[in-house]
């Protein structure tokens, strides 16, 4: 029998993991050691050279956040004119695509997963268009094999906003090896995290130069400037955090699956609630989120917050495109909008306790049946 009492402490949407301090310390230890504390230092190499066998990539590139990532990677590209991406998704991937004085275009998305509506794509394209954007929100894997072809008949780069993707892979295929670029983000809040940091991963060794420099000011090996850049560098600290949580990550995702699959067990039959299949044999999940579409999302999760102490978090609303930036930018996206009306997170991290999943699950019954 679950008690439905109001839990004392909240359930947040998230908590980050931490590795054991004193793990932690001996990393830092090198740091102290060394006097290298940032501008690509050891931890930083290392971490890159233990990402690009993790992720199965040729190449990473890591950067202070992933917002930074994502905007040196379209920045490297001199790319001009209109990029398609999808408005379900984070304010970041919409305002780096407009603060390189690119154009946003919104494509709908599908209900089924809320990734971009591959079979809508191709009618947003224009002798403009010079880009596509999917985003791999909530980790659910973008139909890549579909939005390639359209890139390749129209000519277009595809850099994917991978940010909640670290882990996922297609048939064995990690998410980073598809398309031009996949840009992840490790902020704390991620199912791998470097405290704030992200990383571009890319197959042609060609891009490494201009990504590199983008995020070092512009400068590139030769110590000449071509286009201007940021600073966009991962410190030392920030790599040593990586390092000890990379080899939490295999444990982490265990305990997550398990998570995601007493919430599927237990709110599957729950009427008025509406879960997303994570049963694809080809893919690989990481567990990132656990997403719920509801129409009364609103009313539910105040009762959650008030009455339970437990924080689910609207991710992602508005869609983008109601904003006021973005309104007057081109694309009709019925879909996102209304996902965006209806989507939710519920609580999810490796901490988190079945017991805790099943207090949240009852408490959502009692409400569903009340509103
Ligand atoms: N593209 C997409 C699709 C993205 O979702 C994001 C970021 C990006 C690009 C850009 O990547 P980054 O530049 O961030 O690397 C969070 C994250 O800050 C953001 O990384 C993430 N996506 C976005 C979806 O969510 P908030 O505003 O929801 O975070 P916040 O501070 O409200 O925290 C959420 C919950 O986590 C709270 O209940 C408290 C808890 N928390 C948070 C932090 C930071 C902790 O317990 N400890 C902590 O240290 O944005």
């Amino acid at each position: 029998m679950i008690s439905l009492i109001k839990r004392e402490r909240p359930i947040l949407v998230t908590r980050p993991s931490l590795p054991e301090l004193a793990a932690y310390s001996t990393r830092l230890q090198r740091i102290w050691d060394d006097r290298w504390l940032t501008n690509g230092g050891p931890l930083v190499r290392e971490l890159e050279t233990k990402l690009r066998a993790q992720m199965s990539v040729e190449n990473v590139v890591v950067y202070a956040n992933g917002h930074l990532a994502l905007d040196c990677a379209l920045r490297s590209l001199r790319l001009k004119g209109e990029v398609i991406t999808t408005p379900f998704t984070f304010l970041s991937t919409v305002n780096a695509i407009a603060m390189n004085g690119l154009t946003p275009v919104f494509c709908d998305i599908k209900e089924s997963d809320c990734t971009l509506d591959e079979d809508k794509l191709e009618g947003l394209v224009t002798d403009q268009t010079c880009a596509i954007v999917p985003v791999h929100v909530y980790g659910f894997p973008c139909n890549h094999k579909a939005i390639q072809a359209v890139a390749d008949r129209h000519g277009l780069k595809v850099v994917y906003d991978a940010a909640h993707a670290f882990g996922v892979s297609v048939d064995g295929c990690g998410l980073g090896t598809f398309g031009d670029m996949s840009m992840f983000s490790f902020h704390a809040t991620k199912v791998f995290h470097t405290v704030e940091g992200g990383a571009v991963t890319f197959g042609d060794g060609s891009f490494r130069d201009a990504l590199m420099s983008r995020k070092s000011f512009g400068l590139n090996m030769q110590g000449q400037c071509e286009i201007p850049g940021l600073n966009a560098k991962m410190t030392e600290f920030h790599a040593a955090m990586g390092l000890c949580n990379l080899e939490l990550f295999p444990q982490q995702m265990k305990k997550r699956k398990a998570l995601v699959e007493r919430y599927q067990m237990r709110l599957k039959s729950v009427t008025g609630l509406r879960l997303f299949s994570w049963s694809r044999e080809d893919v690989t999940y990481n567990y990132a989120y656990f997403p719920v579409l509801s129409e009364k999302r609103d009313l539910l999760l105040q009762r959650l917050a008030e009455d339970y102490n437990v924080f689910g978090r609207k991710y992602f609303y508005p869609a983008i495109n109601e904003l006021a930036c973005y309104q007057d930018a081109r694309g009709d996206t019925p879909v996102a909008r209304r996902v965006a009306g209806q989507a939710f997170c519920l609580p999810l991290y490796a901490d988190l306790a079945l017991e805790d999943v099943d207090y949240i699950c009852c408490a959502i019954k009692e409400i569903m049946k009340e509103i």
